[in-house]
């Protein structure tokens, strides 16, 4: 059986820096497990030529697997259309938080015939044996012991592109266009990737779709997390990691860990963090392991804002966690998100006046979302009858519209106007700063 894995492009405007983690993982455990796998990445491999339909149609499978995020809905649909005209009887699985999260959506509208909820490497390769034995899989979407997982399967992707576009602390041209940045240093930045060292979130944000890694916080093996990192300098030179994971802070043993073993591989990293967590000891135990600095969404500085999007985080502990930022690392990145229910012109005041008392600048402000499957998605459609309204009649369509959360507001959710929300957004651009400035079309 031929298997062909596929990823759509993302985010056009700005240069492919991001490896697409969780296909990797998918193509390393089939292969694991015996199966004959193919990779196409059509975010990596951008070339005008490369088009879905030109490649989907070059490659003979059996079984095509999608994967995506929300935003990928028509790049899916597009996908799927094409192969299944390609070929009537081939079997078309997609999964990723988009599938995860619309499942229903995508087996009605689309030519996808499988969504795989969760985490997809242990239900593919059931989902494939049942493609033989005809018995439908039963298995949880839930990984217990990230230990069994092999490494991503970098070698079936076109890693020079990732390893060349920077990540994180080098790409200063992240809401431009992610090309090496023009400041000193980071003109000729290490070669970076990203990777993950825990999976799921203790934690409830209700903007945040999370719970297809359940609310189960699960850490790899540090070691394990040592020779992948030991295997991507030996193979690709690598200089710097950022760790994408929901919290990569949130288990202090699990860090120290970490960074007892990668301290003598002089590698730089960053990682993204939970302000509750971190202590002045533990910021100097991974700065001196060669951390460039810890990520935040810290969304908002009005406590009352916090509170209703359920951070269980205090402005307080936001004050010290800046702090201990400023005195370890040389990397910072805070982003926000205007327009929670019960905004007001003063919680934005709060959270304006409180980058100018910390000194910071925020690399992004968001419009608050209601992604679906996130708990603020539900609270809409219990409580607000045009959204109930647009779920019933134009959900697809508003779906498929779905795009930059930094650009696009794609719903009202404190009923104050798009025009309001426009407005704050550029009061919070100008008196911070903030990053995303331009516009992409
Ligand atoms: C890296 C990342 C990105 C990258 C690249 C994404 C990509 N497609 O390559 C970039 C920076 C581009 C990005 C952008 C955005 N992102 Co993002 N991103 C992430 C992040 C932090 C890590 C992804 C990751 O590597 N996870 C680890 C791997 C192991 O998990 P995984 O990818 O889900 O894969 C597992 C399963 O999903 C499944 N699976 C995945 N693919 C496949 C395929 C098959 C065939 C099968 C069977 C199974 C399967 O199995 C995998 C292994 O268990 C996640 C948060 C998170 N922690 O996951 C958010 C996340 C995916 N992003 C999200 C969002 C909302 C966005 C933005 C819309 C935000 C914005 N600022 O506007 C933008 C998109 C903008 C646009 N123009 O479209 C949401 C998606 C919600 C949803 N319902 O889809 C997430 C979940 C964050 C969140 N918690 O809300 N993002
Ligand atoms: S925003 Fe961060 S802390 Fe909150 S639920 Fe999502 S991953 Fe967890």
């Amino acid at each position: 059986m031929e298997i062909l894995l596929v990823n759509p492009r993302v985010r056009e405007w700005a240069q492919p820096n991001c490896f697409p983690t969780g296909l990797g993982y998918i193509a390393s455990y089939l292969r694991l497990r015996g199966y004959d796998v193919e990779v196409w990445d059509f975010n990596a491999m951008r070339q005008e030529d490369l088009t879905y339909e030109g490649i989907i149609r070059s490659y003979k499978y059996d079984v095509l697997g999608i994967t995506g995020i929300i935003t990928q809905y028509n790049d899916v649909k597009e996908l799927a259309k094409f192969a299944r005209d390609h070929n009537p009887d081939v079997k078309i699985v997609c999964g990723g938080t988009i599938a995860t999260s619309i499942p229903e959506v995508l087996l009605e509208t689309t030519c996808v015939d499988r969504c795989i909820l969760g985490e997809g490497e242990i239900q593919m390769v059931e989902y494939l044996r049942s493609l033989k034995s005809g018995r439908l899989p039963r298995v949880p979407g839930l990984i217990e012991d990230l230990q069994h997982l092999p490494r991503p399967a970098y070698d079936k992707f076109p890693m020079e592109v990732y390893l060349n576009n920077p990540i994180a602390y080098y790409n200063t041209n992240k809401w431009i266009d992610g090309r090496v940045g023009e400041s000193d240093e980071k003109i000729d930045p290490p070669k970076s990737i990203n990777m993950i060292g825990s999976r799921g979130c203790p934690y409830n944000c209700i903007f945040c779709y999370h719970n297809y890694m359940g609310d189960k916080y699960r850490v790899r093996d540090p070691l394990d997390i040592f020779f992948e990192i030991s295997y991507l300098i030996n193979e690709y030179d690598v200089g710097y990691v950022h760790f994408v994971d929901d919290a990569f802070v949130c288990n202090k043993a699990f860090v120290e860990e970490f960074c007892s073993l990668i301290k003598p591989m002089g590698i730089k990293w960053s990682c993204s963090g939970r302000v509750n967590v971190m202590t002045d000891e533990l910021a100097e135990t991974m700065a001196s392991a060669g951390c460039l600095g810890v990520c935040y969404g810290l969304e908002s500085a009005s406590q009352v804002m916090l509170d209703r999007m359920n951070k269980k985080v205090s402005v307080d502990q936001y004050r010290k966690a800046i702090e201990i930022n400023k005195r370890h690392f040389v990397y910072e990145d805070y982003t926000f998100v205007i327009g929670t229910p019960g905004e007001t012109d003063g919680t934005v005041a709060e959270s304006v006046n409180f980058c100018e008392e910390m000194g910071i600048t925020p690399t992004s402000v968001f419009y608050m979302t209601p992604y679906p499957g996130t708990p603020l998605f539900s609270e809409l459609v219990r409580t607000n009858k045009e959204f109930r309204y647009m779920v019933c009649y134009l959900y697809t369509k508003w779906i498929s519209g779905l795009g930059e959360q930094g650009e696009q507001v794609a719903w009202d959710c404190c009923g104050v106007g798009i025009k309001k929300l426009h407005e704050w957004k550029e009061l919070f651009i100008e008196e911070t700063g903030a990053w995303n400035k331009k516009k992409h079309s």
